[in-house]
């Protein structure tokens, strides 16, 4: 393809000669002769014209598939050129803002006078990798820092929650290789090891190895690194710690002397990402697919709260993953318990308009009440489920929304935290209530009645925080 370029300054020229080269064959106009055959006298195909004359566009030999691109510095004149341009009957143009006064006030008037020209500034341009590497750049003195704060432990913990899921074993398996460690220098501990069946089989089909710790054997250890959480979890076990890397809120009430918290990012995997690249780690196979699974898993393949970031990573690391292995640890979700509890909370369930809830009763495990809330949310007219189960004398509450509408966070704590522990995101939320108080203040319901009693603060809540949009809605109408 074709490309003139209409340009005032060498700089541009230079810049657009080598940035161009390789997809277009491109040719320069300048005013100044002089500057024409400077260029010219180092190779840069080039011809001096005068830029407000039809005549000097028919000469280039411009057809409507040429494409044009016309450097604007801010000096008069671009709107003749411009009609000249337009005169010769070019249709591919491009006004390339290099100047200070390059804005939005200056492309509306160009698009006001001229509606094909298409406006593109330098600063949008270079603005975002420009940013991205400077950012890269901190990272990585981030990274050198703990590095070099590791480099001389004998043993190091990477510790991650309880039952640690895809995003918690990449983060850990990721950081490991930051730290240039093995499986015998840095372990990867829970204090409650995986059951969910997809995380054994991630565990299994990428062989990590998650070992099993207790509170008494954290003093064996002379460097602590937390992955996909943060010391408050583990309640006053641990108030001082090495490292932190996460993407949940930033919790107070511990020290670490390092730290790297997104709460913007989809997943923590993303952030160890970025970690790997900024010091350019080698990233094996099975590195990369663990991360990438992990992204996957953690944004629910970008349904839920995942950004330019989380797609950025995602895209570096599909090159140099195992496809095929994450087909295979996706697998199938359902096994028989998990359909016995789907079964349940069909039985028990309630639903109003688009949401849907359940209590299920005893149950073995926090993470059947999560799938089978996530299982819900698939059907076609649901928009939001809570499921409830008894784990452990413990009422625990999954709630899931698909994320435009309101807040799943914002529920839980509403309605349970004077109970117990009740937090989220928007689109995911849970609570953990001893039962005793549950019945306390609701009473000892069972089975149906809980789902109604359920479905009932439910539906007010939607109720009370719908009333300010349908206002607006109907002020619009
Ligand atoms: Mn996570």
């Amino acid at each position: 393809m074709r490309c003139l370029a209409v340009c005032q300054t060498e700089l541009v020229v230079r810049m657009l000669e080598t940035a161009l080269m390789s997809s277009f064959e491109t040719e320069f106009l300048v005013e100044s002769r002089p500057l024409a055959r400077r260029l010219h006298e180092v190779g840069v195909k080039v011809s001096p014209g005068d830029l407000h004359r039809t005549d000097t566009y028919l000469k280039a030999d411009l057809s409507p598939t040429t494409c044009v691109i016309v450097e604007d510095n801010n000096r008069p004149g671009l709107k003749k050129t411009l009609t000249a341009i337009c005169d010769a009957g070019a249709t591919l143009i491009y006004v390339l803002a290099t100047g200070a006064g390059a804005g939005s006030r200056r492309e509306d008037e160009l698009r006001a006078a001229f509606p094909e020209v298409s406006y593109l500034t330098m600063t949008e341009l270079f603005g975002a990798p420009l940013v991205t590497q400077i950012s890269r750049s901190l990272t990585r003195a981030r990274v050198q820092q703990y590095q070099r704060y590791f480099a001389d432990a004998d043993r190091v913990l990477i510790l991650m929650h309880n039952d640690p899921d895809p995003d918690a074993m990449a983060g850990g398996l990721a950081l490991r290789n930051i730290l240039r460690r093995t499986k015998a220098t840095a372990i990867l501990g829970t204090l409650q090891g995986v059951t969910r069946p997809e995380n054994l089989r991630m565990a299994n089909l990428l062989d990590i190895q998650v070992e099993s710790i207790t509170p008494a054997s954290l003093g064996e250890f002379d460097r602590i690194a937390m992955v996909d959480v943060q010391p408050h979890y583990f309640g006053d076990l641990m108030n001082t710690v090495d490292l932190v890397i996460d993407h949940h809120p930033p919790q107070p009430g511990y020290s670490t002397i390092f730290k790297d918290i997104r709460s913007d990012y989809g997943s923590t995997s993303t952030i160890l990402t970025e970690h790997l690249r900024a010091v350019d780690v080698n990233i094996s196979e099975r590195t990369a697919t663990a991360l990438l699974y992990a992204i996957k898993s953690d944004t629910l393949f970008f349904n839920r709260q995942a950004n330019r970031v989380d797609l950025e990573a995602f895209s570096f690391l599909y090159p140099l993953a195992d496809a095929t292995l994450i087909r295979k640890m996706e697998g199938t979700e359902v096994t028989l318990e998990r359909l016995e509890y789907v079964m349940k909370a069909f039985q028990a369930g309630r639903r109003e308009d688009q949401v849907f809830c359940a209590f299920m009763g005893q149950t073995p495990r926090e993470d059947l009440v999560a799938y089978v809330a996530d299982f819900y949310l698939q059907l076609e007219d649901i928009k939001w489920t809570i499921i409830a189960g008894v784990v452990n004398e413990m009422l625990v509450l999954s709630v899931r929304n698909l994320g435009y509408s309101r807040n799943a966070g914002e529920y839980v704590r509403k309605c349970f935290s004077s109970l117990g522990s009740a937090g989220g995101h928007r689109s995911m939320a849970k609570a953990v209530v001893p039962m005793a108080r549950f019945r306390e203040k609701f009473g000892a319901l069972e089975g149906v009645r809980l789902s109604e009693l359920l479905l009932e603060t439910a539906v007010q809540f939607l109720r009370e925080h719908q009333a300010p949009e349908k206002k607006k809605e109907t002020a619009k109408a």
